[in-house]
């Protein structure tokens, strides 16, 4: 049973990109960007919105009912499929609990670790830490310094005070009409979570991140959890190649976090009667390969469905199956308000499958209904139902502007963000390790968990942050 309290499953509402007069078309050349390709949406009376040469991606807009079909006939793109807003974000997880009392921690001085978490104020209720045994990595030399991390996601509260700092402001960017990047709706920002999973600061406020001395990069991606395939691709090819979008080269991210997707059969579906969905994976798969050809890790959540992928053959989870990253189920403790530290148990949520998953990581859950999960826990400066601290606490935009506010929420979005955090620690402690090295070392890495070797539930096994530090700073590249 799900507590459906917490549980809010949005509707994925499919809306048409554009009136009859003006139509968005996302296309896919053969190879690069060329002539060829300008002239012929000239030809036909179209605009080119944006284009990624390198990659030969973009996207055109055209007037009239047959625009598209005028496209399809200039042979000029070997994909194109007429964009879409869909929502990337259903069945996220967020309990009512937020902290808006701007309570920060004690101030206790470090003592010699490279990261000192104990002063930070909500530190003590991210079971995470321990469950990955992020201090191992932090003790060992790895804290992300150096590393960069693209949050493709609804927006960035870049006030919050644990995250100020860890902020690339230069290089943030919003591929969504008439936002900045700074921006997004209502109070919780997914984005704002997901980013202080990836590197809260170590700074007496909420808590801590997985690599707190981590670069962020904002990617506004996302309106309301709501984003067309234009921006999504954007997004992709900006972290991967700031320059094809006139940005400076070293805005280029090691790392990006896409915690939103979408099984690829309601993909179909949205447009299926266009006979476009197709095109729209093949694209979207270009994209992904492409973002690994300039050496970036994309890491993506699995998806909150409860769907075996082992057994869905007719669809598939996009982003996260597609082209050469790394998908992400979550896992949860059943009670740890109350002493359980069973941080490997399936999330009840959480999509897997044999094909998906690369590894599994803390996501957080609302699964436990014992007697005493309704009782009252109090911890770190917080009193709340036990059952709540299952949940992922990091910081979040709070009610009247606090910049010091937490929030607990759960999902794969949140398990995806900390295996971009532990990708983090390696990458920074050594900068020479490639994309394949570190989606290799992830795997090295991982604790065996569930059933011997891999499996449907934790792929390669469960991220373990201080054998991947370890492993980072060991590694010695093959010799050719
Ligand atoms: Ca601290
Ligand atoms: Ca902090
Ligand atoms: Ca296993």
């Amino acid at each position: 049973m799900k507590r459906s309290t917490t549980l809010l499953l949005a509707a994925i509402v499919a809306v048409a990109a554009a009136p009859a007069y003006a139509v968005d078309v996302v296309v896919q050349a053969s190879s690069t960007w060329g002539k060829k390709h300008d002239n012929a949406v000239s030809r036909i009376g179209g605009e080119i919105v944006w284009k990624h040469v390198e990659s030969g991606t973009g996207v055109v807009r055209g007037s009239g009912d047959d625009f598209y079909a005028k496209l399809v006939k200039t042979k000029a793109f070997k994909y194109s499929a007429r964009d879409v807003t869909i929502n990337w974000q259903p069945g996220l997880k967020v309990s009512e609990s937020r902290i808006d009392d701007g309570f920060v921690g004690d101030g206790v001085v470090a003592n010699g670790g490279a990261i000192f978490p104990d002063d930070d104020a909500r530190y003590p209720a991210q079971w995470a830490h321990p469950a990955i045994d992020t201090s191992g990595a932090w003790d060992g030399g790895c804290t992300g310094a150096g590393a960069r991390v693209a949050i493709l996601d609804g927006g960035l509260y870049d006030l919050h005070q644990d995250l100020d700092a860890q902020i690339d402001a230069a290089c943030s960017v919003s591929f969504v009409g008439g936002q900045p990047y700074n921006n997004d709706t209502g109070t919780f920002w997914h984005g704002t979570h997901v980013a202080s999973i990836v590197a809260g600061e170590d700074n007496l406020i909420s808590g801590v991140g997985i690599a707190p001395e981590a670069d962020i990069i904002g990617v506004k991606v996302l309106h309301s959890g709501s984003g067309s395939f234009s921006a999504i691709l954007s997004g992709i090819l900006y972290a991967s190649d700031p320059a094809g979008f006139g940005a400076d080269p070293g805005c280029k991210a090691d790392i990006i976090n896409m915690s939103l997707g979408v099984p690829g059969g309601v993909l179909r579906r949205e447009a299926a009667s266009r006979g476009e969905g197709a095109n729209f994976l093949a694209i979207i798969t270009n994209i992904m390969n492409y973002a690994a050809r300039q050496n970036v890790l994309v890491v993506s959540s699995a998806g909150n469905e409860a769907i075996d992928f082992g057994q869905e053959t007719n669809s598939v989870v996009v982003p996260g199956q597609l082209g050469n990253g790394v998908a992400i189920s979550a896992t949860a403790p059943v009670g740890w308000g109350t002493g359980a530290t069973d941080y490997d148990t399936p999330a009840s949520y959480s999509n897997f499958g044999e094909d998906l998953i690369w590894v599994s990581a803390p996501g957080g859950d609302a699964n436990c209904y014992t007697a005493a999960c309704d009782e009252t826990c109090n911890i770190a400066g917080t009193s709340n139902p036990c059952w709540v601290y299952d949940l992922y606490i990091a910081a979040c935009r709070g009610s009247g502007g606090s910049t010091t506010s937490s929030c607990w929420a759960a999902g794969t979005s949140m398990a995806a963000p900390v295996v971009s955090g532990v990708a983090a620690l390696m990458k920074g402690a050594n900068p020479a390790l490639t994309r394949a090295d570190l989606k290799e070392l992830l795997k090295d890495s991982a604790w065996d968990s569930g059933a011997p070797g891999h499996d449907e539930f934790h792929g390669h096994g469960w991220v373990n942050a201080s054998a991947a530090c370890s492993a980072a700073m060991a590694f010695v590249p093959p010799v050719e």
